[in-house]
């Protein structure tokens, strides 16, 4: 995978991808947007890749936002294009079929703060800012984030943050209840790496099935929720890691998941 704007590597099941655009505290313009929609479409078919880790470049930020500079003069069409195009490449982030970390290392603003909430778990550098500033430059949030921090933590606590415009530091995400995890800055990889390890282990066919129920939850009603979640525990059954997870709970041994 080759991108000017993103770094990626593998070692093992585990990926980390880098937003790097440093200079500009990883602030998303097109192209970063267009990258990383076509990095989600690649990390789709790659097989061994079981847990993917998002982070920014740099010792300053995670992402600093939509590109501010990129949007002056936009016309109203232009915006919503780009707004589209970003909702679009985080709900390609969200559906992934596997776990995706986000290691939030220090401004998470604006969209910087929607892509960590398309993540599915948050872990933050002590050193982490998250907000939604777009109301201080006469915006919303527009890159999903009036539609899933409310689901996240409430649409009263989501309202306040939305309209403050304030920024609040990672101890306070994560007593609103969308960060995870506050870690040392030194140690935000290592501890995030621990978790990566741990669901690395699982069997990724179920953690996938059960990343589809969890989020689906969120858009359906619940009967067909409960519907959905005993359709896909039964597809279960035709895996091998489901007859290899029952193997190895019987012969008392760990089980070795093939991800099929
Ligand atoms: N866009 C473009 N460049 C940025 C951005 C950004 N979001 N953030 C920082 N930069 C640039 C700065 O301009 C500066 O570049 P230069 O040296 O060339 O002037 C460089 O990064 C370093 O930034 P600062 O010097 O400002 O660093 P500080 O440590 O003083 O401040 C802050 C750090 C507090 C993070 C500050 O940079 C800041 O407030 N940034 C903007 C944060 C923000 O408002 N983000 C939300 C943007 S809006 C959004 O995300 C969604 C918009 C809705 C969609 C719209 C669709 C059209």
């Amino acid at each position: 995978m080759n991108f000017e704007t993103l770094l990626y590597q593998q070692d093992g099941f585990i990926g980390t991808l880098t937003i790097n655009r440093p200079q500009a505290l990883n602030a998303l313009n097109k192209q970063v947007l267009a990258e990383l929609k076509s990095f989600a479409m690649q990390a789709r078919q790659t097989k061994d890749l079981r847990v993917l880790i998002i982070t920014g470049a740099g010792d300053k930020a995670f992402v600093a936002g939509a590109d501010i500079k990129s949007m002056q003069g936009m016309s109203p069409s232009e915006a919503q294009a780009f707004s589209l195009m970003a909702q679009d490449t985080f709900n390609a982030i969200e559906a992934l079929p596997f776990a995706v970390i986000a290691a939030v290392n220090g401004f998470a603003l604006g969209g910087g703060c929607e892509l960590a909430l398309s993540c599915d778990v948050i872990f933050a550098s002590e050193k982490a800012k998250f907000g939604l500033p777009e109301v201080t430059l006469g915006l919303l949030p527009s890159f999903g984030g009036t539609q899933r921090l409310p689901r996240a933590i409430g649409l009263y606590k989501a309202r306040e943050i939305v309209f403050s415009g304030d920024f609040y530091t990672a101890a306070a995400c994560k007593e609103l209840g969308f960060v995870n995890h506050v870690v040392a800055h030194e140690e935000l990889l290592n501890e995030v790496e621990k978790l990566a390890c741990t669901i690395a282990s699982r069997s990724p066919v179920a953690i996938g099935r059960a990343k589809q129920s969890l989020n689906a939850g969120f858009e359906i009603h619940i009967d067909e929720g409960f519907k959905q979640e005993a359709a896909l525990f039964g597809e279960l059954f035709n895996t091998e890691d489901h007859k290899e997870g029952i193997a190895a709970f019987i012969e008392k041994r760990k089980a070795t998941f093939a991800g099929k």
